[in-house]
């Protein structure tokens, strides 16, 4: 009864409330609450064990002579890096050290939208901060290393079962010398849609609090006005503003005029006047070409005069050459990935880009056996998520046809293979690009990219062409979101929705052309807290878990209840989280630090009357029973 009360007791639905817990109520033992997570954890390993994790079944499995990930050897206390100009000196400061470097900067964007753009964001926390103080102590001449924000926010919780502001707090501790770096849409927050400017603004305070350094904030119509509220929190937080241009169209094809060299310099130089301290081109589809590179990087640099990090995907094949130029044309830092996690829909190789530039004036000083040492330890790592693999086998000159983001591509196909379209992709490539045009050609970026996606398999789906979905004669059922876009709730791209479609898709209803967030009251942050840890949790969440209920308050609550059932999960290998264990084999779980929990699987019983399974374990030594239901 005493474990049944332990149990159903709110506290222990995490391991944070349980160490406060623990803190402000001493009659109950440590012992107590130790036995609780392990069983927990092991409910959850005999259920994956006995059913199967339901993201894997049917999927390609790891090759069973996978290597583990083996952590390189660390060379040096880490030495001082960007992280420490920037607490010792301020945003500006780095900014300046930016535009003054010779060398080229590199980001490493593996641990964010490396696996985003490869593997449908499934990395786990635990294969970031196991290689995190290597990353401090072998590389600490990296500019910043993306590793938050983006797609990963809602991943974490929704699909790998674990808590996005933990990772955050453990990488950030993990690497105290450089600087984090987290994508921010904007006024969507890490979310799909508009938030009120204080949730954004509440959001952008707790991600500085966690650990966030550099905030690269775009808006998906390249709206600056809806840019302002993220951009000016970040700067009354004293982090990295990089305001990002999202790149698309051609600025030297001249029937693409509508994004030409002049349209870009002018956003650059309101988002600098905005207070941007770095300007960011995010490049999310990877569209820009080298020559196009070059006219568009001189330009920047010398009408713009903030120091340029450029973001580019190597979805065509071509974005190395684009980075040599973007090089030779001035900007001070690159994206790439590590080579392991390169390629395709993801960055340029960041070890191909470190030789390339060797023994040239913008020479990285990165030392290339230091990456190839990390980049073995990401190969490993990749391998256990084969499942998630999109199969794009080559690159693909399709990209400059639909235009869709690297972090989509690979999405949009697994959600047309469900839809039964996985035959007429090349199909939906077209639609996307005729969805584009019939919306005003504008940018495509989450979520602006998810609207003209959902228009897209609606079209292949239905066999409508563009010309019956404007005909007004012709009634179509729009997708919400393409609804939810004409009535102005991602704001407005460059020259406004074309009227034509709006009329239609609205059906007469008037659109908000202005700022959505001028329209949405502000959220009593108190209230909610409090209806949250009363009603539904019953203890008090902290800032973080505010958070991510304010982002995602479903997903939030969902993430919690699971976790009640199945306790520190985000501690196991990944190949256990996703396949379970074999008979004999014996892993350990780390819950605190310095907690070990060794666990060994002896074997799975048979199915009794109650359609139940006895899953037989050694934990530290002790057997223990298990019982988990038989759903296959
Ligand atoms: C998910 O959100 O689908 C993944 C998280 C784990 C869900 C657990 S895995 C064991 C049990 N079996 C299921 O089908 N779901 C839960
Ligand atoms: C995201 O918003 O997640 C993106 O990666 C956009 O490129
Ligand atoms: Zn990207």
């Amino acid at each position: 009864a005493f474990v049944e009360n332990l149990l159903k007791h709110p506290t222990f639905l995490d391991n944070t409330y349980t160490t406060k817990f623990i803190d402000t109520t001493p009659e109950l033992f440590q012992f107590k609450k130790r036995r609780d997570r392990a069983t927990k954890i092991l409910t959850y390993i005999a259920d994956i064990t006995v059913n199967g994790h339901p993201e894997t079944a049917g999927r390609p499995k790891p090759p069973a002579e996978a290597r583990g990930p083996k952590v390189p050897v660390l060379r040096a206390e880490p030495a001082k890096g960007t992280r420490n100009l920037l607490e010792e000196k301020g945003p500006q400061a780095v900014a300046d050290w930016m535009a003054s470097q010779k060398k080229l900067l590199l980001t490493d964007t593996t641990m964010r939208d490396g696996h985003q753009s490869l593997l449908a964001t499934r990395m786990r926390s635990i294969d970031m901060i196991k290689i995190a103080p290597t990353y401090a102590a072998n590389l600490p001449e990296l500019f910043s290393v993306e590793c938050w924000g983006g797609a990963t926010f809602d991943v974490a919780y929704r699909f790998l079962q674990e808590c996005p502001w933990q990772r955050l707090r453990d990488l950030r501790k993990a690497m105290p010398n450089l600087m984090t770096q987290m994508l921010l849409r904007a006024s969507n927050g890490v979310g799909y849609t508009n938030y009120p400017d204080n949730v954004v603004q509440e959001f952008v305070r707790q991600a500085a609090t966690t650990g966030i350094d550099v905030f690269r904030v775009f808006d998906s119509l390249n709206w600056v006005e809806n840019m302002r509220v993220a951009m000016d929190a970040v700067i009354e937080n004293n982090k990295v503003c990089e305001a990002a241009i999202c790149y698309t169209g051609d600025i030297l094809n001249p029937d693409r005029a509508k994004y030409d060299l002049n349209y870009y310099v002018d956003m650059g130089k309101a988002l600098r006047d905005a207070g941007a301290h770095v300007l960011g081109l995010k490049d999310m589809a990877g569209l820009l070409k080298p020559a196009a590179a070059r006219v568009l990087f001189k330009a920047l640099k010398e009408e713009v005069g903030l120091p340029i990090h450029f973001h580019t995907h190597d979805t065509s094949g071509i974005a190395g050459a684009t980075i040599l130029a973007a090089a030779d044309a001035g900007v001070a830092a690159v994206d790439a990935a590590m080579d392991a996690f390169s390629g395709g829909t993801s960055q340029p190789c960041l070890g191909s880009i470190v030789e390339a530039m060797a023994h040239t004036d913008r020479d990285t000083g990165i030392d290339i056996s230091a990456i190839r040492e990390i980049s073995n330890y990401w190969e490993a790592v990749r391998h256990q998520y084969r499942a998630f693999e999109s199969g794009l086998e080559a690159p693909a000159s399709e990209v400059y046809l639909h235009e869709m983001p690297g972090g989509q591509f690979t999405n949009l196909k697994a959600q047309a293979r469900s839809l039964g379209l996985e035959e007429r992709w090349h199909e939906v490539a077209q639609a996307y690009a005729d969805a584009n045009q019939m919306f005003g050609d504008i940018v495509k970026v989450t979520p602006s990219s998810k609207v003209v996606g959902d228009m897209a398999l609606m079209m292949v789906a239905q066999n409508l062409t563009r010309k019956q979905v404007e005909d007004p004669a012709v009634d179509v059922a729009f997708p919400d979101s393409v609804v939810d876009m004409m009535r102005g709730n991602l704001g407005q791209p460059p020259g406004g929705f074309p009227d034509g479609i709006v009329r239609k898709v609205l059906k007469g209803e008037t659109p908000n052309t202005e700022r959505p967030g001028k329209h949405l009251p502000p959220v009593d942050l108190e209230a909610v807290r409090r209806s949250v840890s009363k009603e539904l949790l019953g203890f008090a969440v902290d800032d973080e878990d505010l958070n991510g209920y304010l982002m995602y308050p479903k997903v939030f609550l969902d993430y919690m209840g699971r976790h009640r059932l199945y306790g520190p999960v985000r501690t196991l290998p990944t190949r256990t989280f996703f396949y379970g264990m074999q008979p004999g084999e014996e892993i350990t779980a780390e819950i605190d630090p310095g907690k070990t929990l060794e666990i060994r699987l002896q074997t799975v019983g048979d199915t009794d009357a109650q359609g139940e399974v006895k899953v037989f374990f050694e934990l530290n030594g002790q057997p223990r029973v298990i019982r988990v239901p038989n759903r296959l």
